[in-house]
Protein backbone atom coordinates (compact mmCIF):
# COMPACT_ATOMS: atom_id res chain seq x y z
CA UNK A 1 0.00 0.00 0.00
CA UNK A 2 1.24 3.37 -1.23
CA UNK A 3 0.70 5.61 1.94
CA UNK A 4 2.34 9.16 2.97
CA UNK A 5 2.27 11.11 5.67
CA UNK A 6 3.55 14.93 6.83
CA UNK A 7 5.15 15.87 10.18
CA UNK A 8 6.35 19.90 10.43
CA UNK A 9 4.94 23.35 11.30
CA UNK A 10 5.26 26.71 9.33
CA UNK A 11 7.70 28.18 11.32
CA UNK A 12 9.04 24.65 12.29
CA UNK A 13 13.03 23.57 11.55
CA UNK A 14 11.47 21.73 8.83
CA UNK A 15 8.93 20.12 6.96
CA UNK A 16 9.25 16.00 6.53
CA UNK A 17 7.14 13.59 4.60
CA UNK A 18 7.76 10.00 4.56
CA UNK A 19 6.50 7.52 1.56
CA UNK A 20 5.36 3.97 2.39
CA UNK A 21 5.30 1.55 -0.45
CA UNK A 22 7.19 3.28 -3.00
CA UNK A 23 8.79 0.27 -5.32
CA UNK A 24 12.07 -0.22 -5.62
CA UNK A 25 14.27 0.56 -8.96
CA UNK A 26 13.09 3.85 -9.74
CA UNK A 27 15.71 6.90 -10.24
CA UNK A 28 14.46 9.49 -7.81
CA UNK A 29 15.30 12.79 -9.49
CA UNK A 30 15.56 15.83 -7.13
CA UNK A 31 15.24 18.51 -9.72
CA UNK A 32 11.74 17.13 -10.32
CA UNK A 33 10.08 17.40 -7.10
CA UNK A 34 12.33 20.89 -6.37
CA UNK A 35 10.63 22.16 -9.77
CA UNK A 36 7.28 21.46 -8.50
CA UNK A 37 8.12 23.10 -5.26
CA UNK A 38 9.33 25.82 -6.57
CA UNK A 39 5.93 26.67 -8.49
CA UNK A 40 4.12 25.64 -5.82
CA UNK A 41 5.79 28.67 -4.02
CA UNK A 42 4.93 30.97 -7.02
CA UNK A 43 2.07 32.45 -8.88
CA UNK A 44 0.46 36.08 -8.83
CA UNK A 45 -0.65 37.01 -5.57
CA UNK A 46 1.82 35.46 -2.70
CA UNK A 47 3.04 37.25 0.22
CA UNK A 48 6.46 37.98 2.11
CA UNK A 49 7.33 34.51 2.73
CA UNK A 50 8.15 33.07 -0.43
CA UNK A 51 10.53 35.07 -0.86
CA UNK A 52 12.21 34.11 2.30
CA UNK A 53 11.81 30.32 1.24
CA UNK A 54 13.33 28.66 -1.39
CA UNK A 55 11.93 24.97 -0.79
CA UNK A 56 14.23 22.19 -2.10
CA UNK A 57 14.32 18.50 -0.84
CA UNK A 58 16.77 16.52 1.08
CA UNK A 59 16.24 12.96 0.68
CA UNK A 60 16.77 11.32 4.49
CA UNK A 61 16.47 7.78 3.55
CA UNK A 62 15.04 5.06 0.95
CA UNK A 63 17.59 5.88 -1.79
CA UNK A 64 20.64 4.42 -2.61
CA UNK A 65 22.77 5.91 -5.64
CA UNK A 66 19.69 7.94 -6.37
CA UNK A 67 17.67 4.41 -6.77
CA UNK A 68 14.42 3.96 -4.72
CA UNK A 69 15.14 0.46 -2.63
CA UNK A 70 11.20 0.02 -1.74
CA UNK A 71 12.04 1.25 2.10
CA UNK A 72 10.23 4.20 3.35
CA UNK A 73 11.37 7.26 1.80
CA UNK A 74 11.50 10.60 4.09
CA UNK A 75 11.76 13.97 2.56
CA UNK A 76 12.89 17.21 4.60
CA UNK A 77 12.03 20.70 3.13
CA UNK A 78 13.64 23.50 5.31
CA UNK A 79 12.34 26.20 6.92
CA UNK A 80 14.31 29.49 6.77
CA UNK A 81 12.08 30.94 8.83
CA UNK A 82 12.70 29.17 11.48
CA UNK A 83 10.74 31.11 14.84
CA UNK A 84 8.61 29.51 16.09
CA UNK A 85 9.48 29.49 19.74
CA UNK A 86 9.83 33.55 19.52
CA UNK A 87 6.61 34.30 18.30
CA UNK A 88 4.08 36.07 19.92
CA UNK A 89 0.60 34.72 21.07
CA UNK A 90 -1.99 34.71 18.88
CA UNK A 91 -5.55 35.39 20.91
CA UNK A 92 -7.88 36.59 18.68
CA UNK A 93 -8.91 34.31 16.23
CA UNK A 94 -9.52 34.36 12.44
CA UNK A 95 -13.22 33.88 11.33
CA UNK A 96 -12.36 30.83 8.36
CA UNK A 97 -9.51 29.82 10.13
CA UNK A 98 -8.57 26.44 12.67
CA UNK A 99 -7.73 28.50 15.11
CA UNK A 100 -11.10 28.76 16.92
CA UNK A 101 -12.07 25.51 16.43
CA UNK A 102 -8.53 23.78 17.03
CA UNK A 103 -8.00 26.05 19.93
CA UNK A 104 -11.16 24.73 21.71
CA UNK A 105 -10.55 21.19 20.94
CA UNK A 106 -6.98 20.96 22.08
CA UNK A 107 -7.60 23.38 24.93
CA UNK A 108 -5.13 26.12 24.00
CA UNK A 109 -5.13 29.76 24.84
CA UNK A 110 -2.95 30.78 22.26
CA UNK A 111 -3.84 29.71 19.19
CA UNK A 112 -0.53 30.12 17.56
CA UNK A 113 -0.27 25.91 18.69
CA UNK A 114 -3.11 25.74 16.45
CA UNK A 115 -2.18 27.85 13.33
CA UNK A 116 1.37 26.40 12.74
CA UNK A 117 -0.17 23.33 11.62
CA UNK A 118 -3.00 24.25 10.34
CA UNK A 119 -0.98 26.60 7.94
CA UNK A 120 -0.97 25.54 4.35
CA UNK A 121 2.77 25.56 4.96
CA UNK A 122 2.44 21.86 5.02
CA UNK A 123 1.38 21.46 1.45
CA UNK A 124 5.09 22.00 0.48
CA UNK A 125 5.55 18.58 1.88
CA UNK A 126 2.76 16.72 -0.09
CA UNK A 127 3.61 18.77 -3.10
CA UNK A 128 6.47 16.39 -2.84
CA UNK A 129 5.11 13.13 -2.11
CA UNK A 130 2.82 13.85 -5.63
CA UNK A 131 6.05 14.83 -7.09
CA UNK A 132 7.42 11.20 -6.16
CA UNK A 133 4.01 9.97 -7.36
CA UNK A 134 4.31 11.39 -10.94
CA UNK A 135 8.09 10.01 -11.45
CA UNK A 136 5.92 6.41 -10.75
CA UNK A 137 3.00 7.83 -12.96
CA UNK A 138 5.47 8.82 -15.94
CA UNK A 139 7.01 5.48 -16.16
CA UNK A 140 3.49 4.46 -17.16
CA UNK A 141 2.65 7.18 -19.81
CA UNK A 142 0.27 8.92 -17.05
CA UNK A 143 0.77 12.51 -17.15
CA UNK A 144 -1.63 14.78 -13.92
CA UNK A 145 -1.37 18.80 -14.14
CA UNK A 146 -3.40 21.22 -12.39
CA UNK A 147 -4.51 24.81 -13.38
CA UNK A 148 -6.17 27.59 -12.48
CA UNK A 149 -9.77 27.98 -13.66
CA UNK A 150 -10.86 30.57 -11.73
CA UNK A 151 -9.99 34.05 -9.70
CA UNK A 152 -12.24 35.85 -7.17
CA UNK A 153 -15.24 35.36 -10.34
CA UNK A 154 -13.15 35.75 -12.92
CA UNK A 155 -13.07 32.74 -15.23
CA UNK A 156 -10.68 31.30 -17.56
CA UNK A 157 -12.66 30.16 -20.76
CA UNK A 158 -10.32 28.40 -22.39
CA UNK A 159 -10.08 24.39 -22.17
CA UNK A 160 -7.50 22.01 -24.00
CA UNK A 161 -7.37 18.17 -24.82
CA UNK A 162 -3.63 18.32 -25.77
CA UNK A 163 -1.08 18.11 -22.86
CA UNK A 164 1.70 20.22 -24.24
CA UNK A 165 -0.84 22.27 -24.80
CA UNK A 166 -1.78 22.78 -21.28
CA UNK A 167 1.83 22.09 -19.76
CA UNK A 168 2.66 25.49 -22.47
CA UNK A 169 0.10 27.77 -21.72
CA UNK A 170 0.10 27.10 -18.08
CA UNK A 171 3.74 27.57 -17.69
CA UNK A 172 3.68 30.98 -19.17
CA UNK A 173 0.76 32.18 -17.28
CA UNK A 174 1.88 34.41 -13.46
CA UNK A 175 -1.47 32.76 -12.29
CA UNK A 176 -1.04 29.38 -13.76
CA UNK A 177 -3.99 29.73 -16.08
CA UNK A 178 -4.54 28.95 -19.73
CA UNK A 179 -6.45 31.80 -20.94
CA UNK A 180 -4.23 34.96 -21.43
CA UNK A 181 -6.86 37.31 -21.31
CA UNK A 182 -8.30 35.94 -18.19
CA UNK A 183 -4.80 35.90 -16.83
CA UNK A 184 -4.50 39.61 -17.23
CA UNK A 185 -8.23 40.18 -15.46
CA UNK A 186 -7.27 37.76 -12.53
CA UNK A 187 -4.00 39.83 -11.94
CA UNK A 188 -6.05 43.32 -11.66
CA UNK A 189 -8.65 41.64 -9.23
CA UNK A 190 -5.98 40.49 -6.78
CA UNK A 191 -3.99 43.64 -7.16
CA UNK A 192 -7.57 45.18 -6.28
CA UNK A 193 -8.15 42.98 -3.08
CA UNK A 194 -4.33 43.94 -1.92
CA UNK A 195 -5.13 47.23 -2.33
CA UNK A 196 -8.30 46.70 -0.22
CA UNK A 197 -6.80 44.40 2.75
CA UNK A 198 -8.17 41.82 1.34
CA UNK A 199 -7.97 37.88 -0.15
CA UNK A 200 -9.74 35.60 -2.97
CA UNK A 201 -10.42 32.71 -3.95
CA UNK A 202 -10.78 30.27 -6.90
CA UNK A 203 -11.16 27.37 -8.45
CA UNK A 204 -8.59 24.42 -9.94
CA UNK A 205 -8.72 22.05 -12.24
CA UNK A 206 -6.80 19.08 -12.39
CA UNK A 207 -6.81 16.98 -15.71
CA UNK A 208 -5.26 13.14 -15.65
CA UNK A 209 -4.43 11.63 -19.08
CA UNK A 210 -3.45 8.01 -19.84
CA UNK A 211 -4.57 6.26 -16.58
CA UNK A 212 -6.05 3.18 -17.82
CA UNK A 213 -9.32 1.87 -16.89
CA UNK A 214 -9.75 -0.39 -14.09
CA UNK A 215 -8.53 2.32 -11.21
CA UNK A 216 -10.93 2.68 -8.19
CA UNK A 217 -13.69 0.12 -7.65
CA UNK A 218 -17.31 -0.05 -7.20
CA UNK A 219 -17.42 -2.99 -4.75
CA UNK A 220 -16.56 -0.93 -1.83
CA UNK A 221 -17.86 2.55 -0.82
CA UNK A 222 -14.05 3.30 -0.11
CA UNK A 223 -12.54 2.23 -3.21
CA UNK A 224 -14.51 4.65 -5.38
CA UNK A 225 -11.75 6.94 -6.97
CA UNK A 226 -13.92 9.99 -7.17
CA UNK A 227 -14.67 9.58 -3.58
CA UNK A 228 -11.35 9.04 -3.12
CA UNK A 229 -10.05 11.97 -5.26
CA UNK A 230 -12.88 14.36 -2.85
CA UNK A 231 -11.90 13.57 0.29
CA UNK A 232 -7.57 14.31 -1.22
CA UNK A 233 -8.70 17.38 -2.85
CA UNK A 234 -10.80 18.62 -0.21
CA UNK A 235 -8.31 17.97 2.87
CA UNK A 236 -6.38 20.47 1.30
CA UNK A 237 -6.20 23.54 3.49
CA UNK A 238 -8.85 26.28 2.24
CA UNK A 239 -11.03 23.62 0.13
CA UNK A 240 -14.60 24.17 0.30
CA UNK A 241 -15.81 22.62 -3.34
CA UNK A 242 -14.70 19.15 -4.99
CA UNK A 243 -16.40 18.10 -8.40
CA UNK A 244 -15.67 15.35 -10.84
CA UNK A 245 -16.62 16.23 -14.94
CA UNK A 246 -19.43 17.64 -14.87
CA UNK A 247 -20.07 17.69 -11.79
CA UNK A 248 -22.90 20.08 -10.15
CA UNK A 249 -23.61 20.50 -13.69
CA UNK A 250 -25.02 17.12 -13.66
CA UNK A 251 -27.63 18.18 -12.01
CA UNK A 252 -29.28 20.62 -14.43
CA UNK A 253 -29.61 18.24 -17.24
CA UNK A 254 -31.89 15.21 -18.63
CA UNK A 255 -29.86 11.77 -18.40
CA UNK A 256 -29.91 11.27 -22.16
CA UNK A 257 -27.28 14.97 -22.50
CA UNK A 258 -25.42 13.89 -20.14
CA UNK A 259 -23.99 10.56 -20.01
CA UNK A 260 -20.94 9.44 -22.03
CA UNK A 261 -22.05 7.45 -25.16
CA UNK A 262 -20.19 4.33 -25.69
CA UNK A 263 -18.24 3.89 -29.12
CA UNK A 264 -15.74 0.76 -30.21
CA UNK A 265 -12.38 1.85 -31.74
CA UNK A 266 -11.88 -0.80 -34.49
CA UNK A 267 -8.51 0.16 -35.76
CA UNK A 268 -7.11 0.71 -31.97
CA UNK A 269 -9.24 -1.92 -30.29
CA UNK A 270 -10.01 0.32 -27.74
CA UNK A 271 -13.96 1.44 -26.58
CA UNK A 272 -14.44 5.40 -26.25
CA UNK A 273 -16.31 8.56 -26.09
CA UNK A 274 -16.77 11.29 -27.79
CA UNK A 275 -17.51 13.88 -24.52
CA UNK A 276 -16.29 13.47 -20.72
CA UNK A 277 -18.55 14.49 -18.63
CA UNK A 278 -17.75 11.64 -16.15
CA UNK A 279 -14.79 12.82 -16.05
CA UNK A 280 -13.03 9.86 -16.46
CA UNK A 281 -14.63 7.86 -13.65
CA UNK A 282 -17.52 6.05 -13.74
CA UNK A 283 -18.90 3.91 -10.81
CA UNK A 284 -15.69 4.64 -8.88
CA UNK A 285 -13.98 2.91 -11.60
CA UNK A 286 -11.83 5.05 -14.27
CA UNK A 287 -13.30 4.33 -17.71
CA UNK A 288 -10.18 5.47 -19.78
CA UNK A 289 -10.92 8.72 -20.62
CA UNK A 290 -9.28 12.23 -18.93
CA UNK A 291 -9.56 11.98 -14.82
CA UNK A 292 -11.39 15.80 -14.71
CA UNK A 293 -11.59 16.86 -10.86
CA UNK A 294 -12.26 20.21 -9.85
CA UNK A 295 -11.44 22.08 -6.61
CA UNK A 296 -13.03 25.72 -5.30
CA UNK A 297 -11.05 27.30 -3.12
CA UNK A 298 -11.96 30.20 -0.35
CA UNK A 299 -10.35 33.79 0.05
CA UNK A 300 -7.75 33.11 2.79
CA UNK A 301 -8.98 34.14 6.43
CA UNK A 302 -5.67 36.16 7.16
CA UNK A 303 -7.11 39.72 6.06
CA UNK A 304 -5.70 42.97 6.23
CA UNK A 305 -8.90 44.51 6.84
CA UNK A 306 -9.58 42.21 9.84
CA UNK A 307 -13.34 40.97 10.20
CA UNK A 308 -15.07 40.48 14.26
CA UNK A 309 -14.05 38.20 16.44
CA UNK A 310 -13.35 37.82 19.88
CA UNK A 311 -10.03 37.56 22.59
CA UNK A 312 -10.82 34.36 23.56
CA UNK A 313 -8.62 35.08 26.79
CA UNK A 314 -10.50 38.06 28.14
CA UNK A 315 -13.82 37.35 26.11
CA UNK A 316 -14.31 41.15 25.00
CA UNK A 317 -15.02 41.77 21.40
CA UNK A 318 -11.89 42.76 19.13
CA UNK A 319 -10.45 42.43 15.48
CA UNK A 320 -9.52 39.40 14.14
CA UNK A 321 -5.48 38.99 14.24
CA UNK A 322 -3.70 40.09 10.83
CA UNK A 323 -0.24 38.84 10.00
CA UNK A 324 1.85 38.53 6.67
CA UNK A 325 0.05 36.22 4.41
CA UNK A 326 -0.79 35.73 0.71
CA UNK A 327 -3.71 37.72 -0.90
CA UNK A 328 -4.34 34.90 -2.82
CA UNK A 329 -3.05 31.34 -3.32
CA UNK A 330 -4.82 29.78 -5.87
CA UNK A 331 -2.22 29.18 -8.06
CA UNK A 332 -0.29 27.41 -5.50
CA UNK A 333 -3.57 25.48 -4.68
CA UNK A 334 -3.26 24.03 -8.66
CA UNK A 335 0.17 22.60 -7.71
CA UNK A 336 -0.81 21.18 -4.75
CA UNK A 337 -4.10 19.43 -6.16
CA UNK A 338 -2.02 17.89 -9.00
CA UNK A 339 0.01 16.58 -6.39
CA UNK A 340 -2.39 14.88 -4.20
CA UNK A 341 -4.01 13.62 -7.33
CA UNK A 342 -1.20 12.48 -8.62
CA UNK A 343 -0.64 10.42 -5.35
CA UNK A 344 -4.03 9.24 -5.14
CA UNK A 345 -3.89 7.77 -8.82
CA UNK A 346 -0.68 6.76 -8.05
CA UNK A 347 -1.86 4.40 -5.18
CA UNK A 348 -4.47 2.88 -6.90
CA UNK A 349 -2.26 1.87 -9.77
CA UNK A 350 -0.40 0.50 -7.02
CA UNK A 351 -3.12 -1.17 -4.93
CA UNK A 352 -4.11 -3.02 -8.36
CA UNK A 353 -0.71 -3.48 -10.49
CA UNK A 354 1.38 -3.86 -6.72
CA UNK A 355 5.11 -5.19 -6.75
CA UNK A 356 7.57 -4.94 -4.66
CA UNK A 357 9.71 -3.61 -7.51
CA UNK A 358 8.87 -1.53 -10.57
CA UNK A 359 9.96 -4.02 -13.06
CA UNK A 360 7.18 -6.46 -11.00
CA UNK A 361 4.80 -3.64 -11.20
CA UNK A 362 5.32 -3.10 -15.13
CA UNK A 363 4.79 -6.31 -15.77
CA UNK A 364 1.84 -6.51 -14.03
CA UNK A 365 0.55 -3.86 -15.53
CA UNK A 366 1.28 -5.47 -19.27
CA UNK A 367 -0.43 -8.04 -18.35
CA UNK A 368 -3.19 -6.03 -17.46
CA UNK A 369 -3.47 -4.12 -20.86
CA UNK A 370 -3.47 -7.13 -23.12
CA UNK A 371 -6.09 -8.77 -20.81
CA UNK A 372 -8.58 -5.70 -21.38
CA UNK A 373 -8.54 -6.24 -24.98
CA UNK A 374 -9.45 -9.97 -24.73
CA UNK A 375 -12.55 -9.05 -23.33
C1 LIG B 1 -0.10 30.87 5.79
C2 LIG B 1 0.47 32.13 6.00
C3 LIG B 1 1.64 32.59 5.25
C4 LIG B 1 1.70 31.86 3.93
C5 LIG B 1 1.71 30.38 4.29
C6 LIG B 1 0.37 29.96 4.76
O1 LIG B 1 2.87 32.32 5.90
P1 LIG B 1 3.51 33.36 6.92
O2 LIG B 1 2.57 33.41 8.10
O3 LIG B 1 4.85 32.78 7.32
O4 LIG B 1 3.63 34.64 6.20
O5 LIG B 1 2.79 32.26 3.15
O6 LIG B 1 2.08 29.59 3.23
C7 LIG B 1 3.35 29.10 3.24
C8 LIG B 1 4.27 29.42 4.14
C9 LIG B 1 3.60 28.18 2.14
O7 LIG B 1 4.71 27.64 2.07
O8 LIG B 1 2.67 27.97 1.34
C10 LIG B 1 -1.22 30.38 6.62
O9 LIG B 1 -1.55 31.03 7.62
O10 LIG B 1 -1.81 29.34 6.30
Amino acid sequence: MLTFTTAGESHGKCLIVIINGFPAGIHLDESGINADLKRRQGGYGRGGRMRIESDKVCVLSGTRKNITIGSPICLKIENKDYKIDVLPDVTRPRPGHADLPGALKYGQGDVRNILERASARETAARVAAGALAKILLTRFDIKVLGYVKDIGGINSKKSFKNLDEIVRNRNKSKVYCLDKLAEAKMIERIKKAKKEGDSLGGIIEIVAFGVPPGLGGHTQWDLRLDGILAGALMSIQAIKGVEIGLGFGFSRKLGSQVHDEIFYCEDKGVFGRETNNAGGIEGGITNGEIVVARAAMKPIPTLMKPLRSVDIITKKPESASTERSDVCAVPAVSVVGEAVMAFEIARCFIEKFGGDSINEVARNYEGYLEQIHEI
